[in-house]
């Protein structure tokens, strides 16, 4: 062990550094009040900070900061959309997720994996096809492989012809990433309170004040707060915030479960994905094994895990990787995705003035999270919906204009 380590470790004259400060009193009024201190929340008090210099911001949760679906994710970063305006959108957040390190000067720990999506039929072939050509039109590195090709990429990868479901190609997207994600969060909120903005965890908002159809501040467990706009970011709690502010989404709400095993020597670089196994799988910088399946199929707000989603996982994982029979699941989890029925998200204007809204992530929200940051940031800055994220307003689905991104989940939901 290096000695200036042992130093370090010994020594009461290095105190932990805490960057940003304690919870302060909350004040009568901001001029914005962001509910929800994960990724997407904070990210926005950052940028509108830094690029914009508004600071008399308020981000309040219910909870602590990034323990909502920030900590509940898988952590994967892709661009491999199926739609135009997806692919433009999460390739910008991706490229933004790049340098975020340096951004934040706060280590987010970003790994560029590269991202497999196994096709096991003609039909999930097809598919690769398509989001291959659109993702290629667009400038982002996809393309389809072969079974010859996959071995060579992920050498430990079970390409039997023996098994259930055998693998016919994939989508291979170079650029697919991991990071980590309490880390994007914690970078996020330091840099927003080195600014200026005040961090209120265990603040729960319990009413939307809302005036002449503007909204005008919120009730708290810690009191009233006024303020001259709100922002919604409160993923897997979407549609009740949003009936606090009296208008409805169109989402409904599943768990979405994940886990990670024992940590293990590195063995697998690549993320893989099999939509018809149901599986997504990379190996974190810890040695663990990080992987999640397909949305519970029911309605639920409550994060439990349950046997049974654990045992069909394991056996999908399984056929993938048969070496893997000994290995011990450690922890278990579930997020809340708020699911759209256009599996894009929310970004934009809500019916009530001054009340905006980012919602609707389905299983995609962590790798949003600086686009979503900074766009949101603009629109709320301008008063103008950025044309980034004008596609996915609310009220496309009053215009019967949908999105069409199914295609582009990790997994069937
Ligand atoms: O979109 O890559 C993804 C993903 C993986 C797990 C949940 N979403």
């Amino acid at each position: 062990m290096p000695f200036g380590l042992i130093k370090y470790g010994l020594s009461s004259r290095y105190p932990v550094i805490r960057k940003f400060p304690a919870r302060p009193e909350l004040k009568p009024r901001y001029d914005v009040v962001i509910i929800g201190a994960g990724g997407h929340g904070l990210a926005t008090a950052y940028y509108l900070a830094k690029h914009h210099n508004i600071t008399n911001v308020a981000v309040v949760d219910k909870g602590y900061v990034g323990g909502g679906n920030t900590a509940r994710n898988t952590a994967i970063i892709r661009s491999n959309y199926l739609t135009p305006d997806g692919v433009k959108f999460y390739d910008a957040s991706l490229r933004l997720f790049k340098d975020l390190s340096h951004e934040l000067d706060f280590n987010i720990m970003y790994s560029e994996r590269g991202h497999l999506t196994l096709a096991h039929t003609d039909a999930a072939l097809r598919t690769s096809r398509w989001r291959a050509e659109v993702n290629k039109h667009l400038g982002i590195d996809s393309e389809v492989v072969s079974p010859e090709e996959i071995a060579r990429i992920e050498p430990t990868l079970n390409l039997s012809p023996n098994v259930r479901y055998p693998i016919l190609g994939a989508l291979h997207h170079r650029p697919g990433a991991i990071a980590r994600h309490d880390a994007v969060a914690w970078g996020y909120a330091m840099g927003a309170a080195e600014r200026g903005v005040e961090i209120h965890p265990d603040t729960e908002v319990t009413d939307i004040l809302v005036e002449g159809g503007a909204a005008t501040g919120v009730e708290t467990t810690r009191g009233t707060v006024r303020c001259g706009c709100v922002v919604q970011a409160v993923a897997g709690s979407s549609s009740l915030v949003a009936g606090m502010a009296g208008f409805k989404l169109p989402i409904r709400s599943m768990p979405l479960q994940a886990c990670v095993s024992q940590p293990l020597k590195p063995f697998l670089d690549t993320i893989v994905v099999s939509g018809s196994l149901h599986v997504y799988i990379s190996q974190s910088s810890r040695g663990e094994l990080v992987m999640g399946g397909a949305t519970d199929p029911y309605q639920l707000y409550s994060t439990r895990s349950t046997l049974d989603f654990t045992e069909g996982l394991m056996g999908h994982v399984l056929e993938l990787f048969p070496f893997l029979g000994n290995v011990r699941v450690m922890r278990q989890w579930a997020g809340i995705a708020d699911m759209t029925p256009d599996f894009a998200p929310i970004m934009g204007e809500s019916p009530v003035r001054n009340y905006y809204l980012d919602a609707g992530w389905g299983t995609w929200g962590f790798k949003a999270t600086p686009a979503c940051g900074t766009y949101m940031a603009d629109m709320v800055a301008t008063g103008r919906t950025p044309d980034m994220i004008a596609p996915f307003a609310l009220e496309r689905f009053q215009r019967f204009d949908q999105f069409g991104e199914r295609g582009a989940a990790s997994v069937g939901h």
